[in-house]
């Protein structure tokens, strides 16, 4: 019997995993491209730099805080529901938004 659980929750694990995601976004022209995007709790967002600047990607509510130097790709695992909106710290116009759903 537990082990029968166990293997259900073994299961549980593997498809949560095998759904999530990584979803880029691209930082050109001092705009987060696309700057809104939808992804799931346990998704991924890689942000790739492809300006000639360092750039920031810094959540509104303090979650993560992500600097992408020129050329580089930084990483942040969604850990929450809802939406997050972030900016970059050098250049506080430039503003994303991602819609996490559970
Ligand atoms: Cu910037």
């Amino acid at each position: 019997m537990a082990a029968r659980t166990f293997g259900a929750l073994l299961l549980a694990i593997a498809a949560s995993q095998a759904r999530a995601e990584v979803i880029h976004v691209k930082i050109e022209n001092l705009a987060f491209t696309p700057a809104e995007i939808r992804a799931h709790v346990g998704d991924t967002v890689e942000w790739i730099n492809a300006d000639f600047i360092a750039h920031t990607a810094t959540a509104r509510d303090g979650a993560w805080d992500v600097l992408i130097p020129i050329n580089t790709t930084r990483r942040v695992v969604l850990k929450a529901e809802g939406t997050v909106t972030y900016f970059c710290k050098f250049h506080p116009n430039m503003i994303g938004r991602i819609v996490v759903a559970e």
